[in-house]
């Protein structure tokens, strides 16, 4: 790019910037082209500014409406482009487009959001995930709007609206952000016993995932498969992630925030940039009306799981996330998920909160994008079908605020005979391949009330608790404990406590000694509370989505004057060719002197890159950068906070002065360079005893 800057100074600006082949014309928003963006236009060199200057008032103006309102809840979020591809053919069960094939590619685009926090609030709240996936199939556009928990915490939408009020900053202070550790929270949860599985969830590290890329995906709902002779199948989605599941440690979690409020955005968009494409596979769940009522839940109840166990994952796609976008607010903001689009082959279940659902969204784009025509947003038009059409969409709708698009002719109606004449109709019904309710019976009385089938609240709050590791459960009554202990009205941890009594025994007591306070009795359960078999498919920890890899992993390699080369350019060798992702850190970025007189630059600079934002630890240093290290907090923090989240650490002799002083005790973890990359492809759990206390 080159610089043009006129000679003509007499225009005032300093820089004038010209149009040359690089560059177009710039102009106003309705064509005009612009002499000088630099000065309004102003009576005299110095005099008053004049109402008239429309190139100033259109930019200001525009510049003044650039916001638009931001969600209610998933405020907060990060998006790619990328595609599904169908791995196993579902033609004999769904008539749906994107699974006739094996091998069929769908555009897709995801985003994934806290749920909580603002647009500008942090990336690593405790809370739950939003896992968005909006499919550009041939058949229009599916929207499969789910999270990274499997359950939630109501079972009916009209309670919705009071769960998202309480769970956000509290109505009169405006605080807090992005957290559920506070009265307003824990009340409505301490008085809504279905929200007792969904919390042993949110309590658990799944609300803490260490990247988007290492978390799971949920449907949450039952949906239904809708086959070609109009046979309906039950179905759950999953998503598994390739790159395994891993979270972070609350502490790091905390420190996270600190260091990286956009951890988790900027590990998306650098992952994709590097090409270490995240991942999914799409699994189903497919039952029939005969197992559901053989189980000892509602499959129409969202606070419930089918354990894997009892019905195993199909694995039928997977989805590969392999653009950024190009505009973030174009694309990610403007995004419109609609659980109520769905496509020929995709119906729903008369789950209470999913049907709640279908109306929502569509309501919420309106206030949100402000126009009925949000479907043709390019982010949100059905460009799938536009590829097999040759038009997005083709109906009589019309008008409303910011049409973009010119329909020509006076076909705004149906039925019509103007083809006759040979003027263009318009659309028409597809009656064979359009979309299709499944006819299910339905009657009844119309009634406002709870089905008896969702009485039980704990039986798999209880479930989930029993299949975790023990490390989880450690931090499950951890987390329990720091949220309670945020709460100012005595009453409500009383509340919760008496709930959690029927979750689990050892549970609520961990908890209520973590708080010292005593246990309250058990609060009444309106159902059986059952021992159901532990599904170890719940694990994060030695479960079997654990993964022990450097494959998108970063490895933070702290350095200074005087490292020794050729062990950093063995260390980094080694670490590109396990998957992972180097990255040197050292006090100052600009040319780190090594020992065989070379210089290199460093990736980052210490005090801006604590050892939180990588996965693993190595320390290369000289004995005389040791001996000034010692004296730097952040690099003593950097070696004590590895330590502590239980990553692995190698180093060479010379820098072992700064782990001795870091509190680094030996275990497997913690190796010489040499046997470092291995170890670092995993964390310590049985570290974890030595460091913190847990409840
Ligand atoms: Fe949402 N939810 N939700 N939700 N939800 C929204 O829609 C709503 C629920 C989920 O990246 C809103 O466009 C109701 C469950 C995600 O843009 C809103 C109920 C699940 C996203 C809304 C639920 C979700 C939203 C706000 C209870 C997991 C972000 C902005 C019946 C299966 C999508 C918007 C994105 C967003 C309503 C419960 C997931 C207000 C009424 C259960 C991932 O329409």
């Amino acid at each position: 790019m080159t610089d043009h800057t006129s000679p003509n100074a007499v225009r005032g600006g300093e820089t004038h910037q010209i149009a040359d082949d690089d560059h177009p014309v710039l102009t106003t928003n309705h064509g005009t082209p612009i002499s000088d963006n630099q000065n309004q236009l102003k009576a005299g060199p110095r005099g008053p500014v004049l109402l008239e200057d429309e190139v100033y008032r259109e930019k200001i103006n525009h510049f003044d409406h650039e916001r638009i309102p931001e969600r209610i809840v998933h405020a907060r979020g990060s998006a790619a482009h990328g595609y599904f591809e169908c791995t196993e053919s579902l033609a004999d069960i769904t008539v749906a487009d994107l699974f006739q094939k094996k091998g069929q590619r769908t555009d897709v685009f995801v985003r994934f959001s806290t749920v909580a926090g603002g647009a500008g609030s942090i990336d690593t709240p405790r809370d739950v995930r939003g896992f968005a996936v909006k499919f550009y199939t041939r058949q229009g556009n599916w929207d499969l709007v789910g999270n990274n928990i499997p359950v939630f915490f109501i079972q009916d939408a009209i309670k919705f609206p009071d769960l998202i009020h309480a769970a956000k900053m509290e109505a009169d202070r405006g605080y807090p952000q992005a957290a559920t550790a506070h009265d307003t929270f824990w009340d409505f949860i301490g008085l809504m016993p279905e929200s007792t599985h969904m919390i042993l969830w949110a309590m658990s590290d799944r609300t803490l995932p260490r990247t988007f890329a290492n978390m799971e995906g949920f449907g949450v709902h039952t949906f239904r498969f809708i086959g070609k002779e109009g046979k309906s199948t039950f179905v759950k989605f999953h998503w598994k992630p390739k790159a395994g599941l891993a979270s972070t440690i609350w502490d790091e979690t905390v420190k996270i925030a600190g260091a990286d409020p956009d951890f988790q955005r900027r590990d998306l968009f650098e992952r994709i940039e590097r090409g270490d494409y995240p991942e999914w596979e799409l699994g189903v769940q497919l039952f029939d009306e005969e197992f559901a009522n053989s189980q000892p839940y509602d499959v129409l109840d969202a606070t419930k799981i089918i354990p894997e166990e009892t019905l195993p994952v199909r694995i039928v796609g997977k989805m590969v996330l392999d653009r950024y976008p190009d505009n973030y607010f174009a694309e990610t903001e403007q995004a419109a998920f609609v659980p109520s689009h769905v496509v020929p082959g995709i119906g729903f279940s008369n789950d209470p909160l999913l049907q709640g659902r279908l109306f929502s969204y569509t309501d919420t784009q309106l206030s949100r994008l402000g126009s009925v025509n949000f479907h043709q947003l390019p982010i949100n038009a059905a460009k799938g079908r536009a590829e097999a059409a040759g038009c997005p969409f083709m109906n009589q709708q019309r008008d409303g605020h910011m049409q973009m698009a010119v329909p020509k002719g006076r076909a705004n109606y149906e039925p019509n005979s103007l083809a006759k004449v040979g003027e263009p109709g318009g659309a028409r019904e597809d009656a064979v391949g359009g979309y299709k309710t499944f006819p299910s019976e339905e009657n009844g009385q119309k009634l406002r009330v709870r089905p008896e089938s969702f009485a039980d609240h704990y039986s798999q709050a209880r479930l989930f608790f029993r299949s975790v590791d023990e490390a989880e459960q450690a931090h499950i009554a951890s987390a329990f404990v720091f949220e309670l202990s945020k709460v100012s009205l005595e009453h409500v941890r009383t509340t919760m406590l008496a709930n959690l009594r029927n979750v689990d025994e050892d549970l609520a007591r961990r908890v209520a000694d973590g708080l010292a306070m005593d246990l309250p009795a058990a609060s009444p359960t309106a159902a059986p509370v059952l021992d159901m078999k532990p599904s170890p498919a719940l694990r994060i920890i030695r479960g079997p989505l654990e993964k022990h890899t450097l494959e998108g992993r970063t490895v933070g390699i702290l350095i200074a004057d005087g490292t020794d080369a050729e062990a950093l350019e063995t260390l980094k060798t080694a670490i590109v060719a396990a998957g992972g992702h180097p990255m040197t850190i050292a006090p100052k970025v600009g040319a780190v002197p090594l020992s065989d007189g070379s210089t290199v630059k460093a990736d980052k600079q210490l005090f801006g890159q604590p050892s939180v934002t990588v996965d693993a630890c190595a320390v290369i240093l000289s004995e005389s950068a040791t001996a000034k290290l010692l004296k730097e907090g952040a690099a003593v923090q950097w070696v004590m906070d590895a330590f502590g989240h239980l990553k692995a650490i190698g180093s060479n002799a010379a820098a072992k002065p700064l782990l001795d002083k870091a509190g680094v005790e030996p275990d497997e973890g913690v190796t010489d360079l040499a046997d470092f990359v291995e170890a670092a492809k995993k964390r310590y759990w049985d570290r974890e005893a030595k460091v913190r206390t847990l409840a």
